[in-house]
């Protein structure tokens, strides 16, 4: 098998890590893969076409809030801060906190995706030339070291409801974990979906242009590249729906027939209609999620809802 050979000799160690999670997630009962594998640069840039869709509302809501939120924080963050965010993907929300906030002197971006966060930041630096920019490229779902804990107060951000792809048990240990990393002093100004009427939910992780599907199956041909796997894209369709028992959407990858895929030398048996679960996006009323927030040592300062109640920003102290 020379190609996987090869995958092998030049796999770093997060390839490693890759691999491993991915023949672990598919060697279940009930098939998984971790979302986070949505994002390979190909992945990044259909995500950021979802948020250009009609039907994602999540994308839109938040950002036309984001101005009026920065205005309030120029009120309420007086000290200089660092901002971590968590997740940055294009890095295209913060250019609104940056905007308003002059005592934010160094952006610490996090994203798993490392060239496409390279090159996010690289265009960021042109625009705010006296912005220090450290990018760190990391998996967010485990310990992040930042520099200067403790030393440079904290303000992180953690937009577009990404919290949500975490069942409540992981979110509450990922925001303990945050308060941790960020040290003391710290807040977290973090976007929640909220729920809502399915159909609008529904809506959203079904477009009409097919982007989400898209966006779906390209976990699959990350995981070939990544970790010698031979999947094929078009033998998988997408499903999504909102389970409301869990207060969450559900993506799902459906084998439309009987086959065999091959993971290294992993091989992997789908029966036809057999599903890979590939995305959770949980939804929280402000009740919830501030319930939650709290058993992660976080009090809530302040929320803002738009006028729908579509989606909610937190802040969160320390
Ligand atoms: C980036 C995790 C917030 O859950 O809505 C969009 C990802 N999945 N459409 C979400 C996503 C399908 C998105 N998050």
């Amino acid at each position: 098998m020379p190609a996987a050979q090869s995958a092998r000799a030049s796999a770093t160690k997060t390839d490693d890590t890759l691999l491993r999670e991915v023949v672990e997630g598919l060697s279940q009962v009930h098939k998984q893969l971790p979302s986070k594998y949505f994002y390979d640069s190909a992945g990044s840039r259909y995500f950021d076409e979802i948020c250009q869709l009609e039907e994602y509302y999540p994308y839109r809501t938040e950002l036309a809030m984001l101005p009026g939120i920065a205005d309030d924080l120029s009120h309420l963050i007086r000290d200089q801060r660092d901002v971590v965010e968590f997740g940055a993907g294009s890095l295209v929300k913060i250019r609104l906190l940056l905007q308003h906030l002059p005592q934010i002197k160094r952006l610490l971006p996090i994203d798993i995706a490392g060239d496409h966060l390279r090159e996010a930041a690289a265009e960021l630096r042109r625009e705010f030339e006296h912005l220090e920019i450290v990018p760190i490229v990391a998996d967010f779902t485990r310990q992040v070291e930042l520099p200067d804990r403790n030393k440079v107060k904290k303000l992180g951000f953690f937009p577009g409801s990404t919290i949500g792809n975490f069942t409540p048990l992981q979110a509450v240990a990922f925001l303990d974990r945050a308060r941790r990393s960020l040290g003391a002093g710290a807040l977290l100004l973090i976007g929640v979906d909220t729920k809502k009427a399915p159909e609008i939910l529904h809506r959203a992780y079904n477009d009409k242009l097919g982007v989400t599907a898209k966006f779906n199956r390209n976990i699959l041909t990350h995981i070939n590249r990544e970790a010698g796997g031979d999947f094929d894209e078009d033998k998988f369709d997408h499903y999504a729906f909102y389970n409301p028992t869990q207060g969450r959407i559900e993506m799902h990858l459906i084998s439309r027939e009987q086959q065999v895929v091959t993971v290294e030398d992993y091989q992997f048996a789908f029966s036809k209609g057999e599903n890979i679960h590939t995305e959770n996006s949980h939804k929280y009323t402000p009740e919830e999620f501030l319930t939650l927030a709290a058993e992660a040592g976080w009090r809530g300062v302040r929320k803002w809802l738009d006028d729908e109640e579509l989606f909610c920003v937190h802040l969160l102290q320390a």
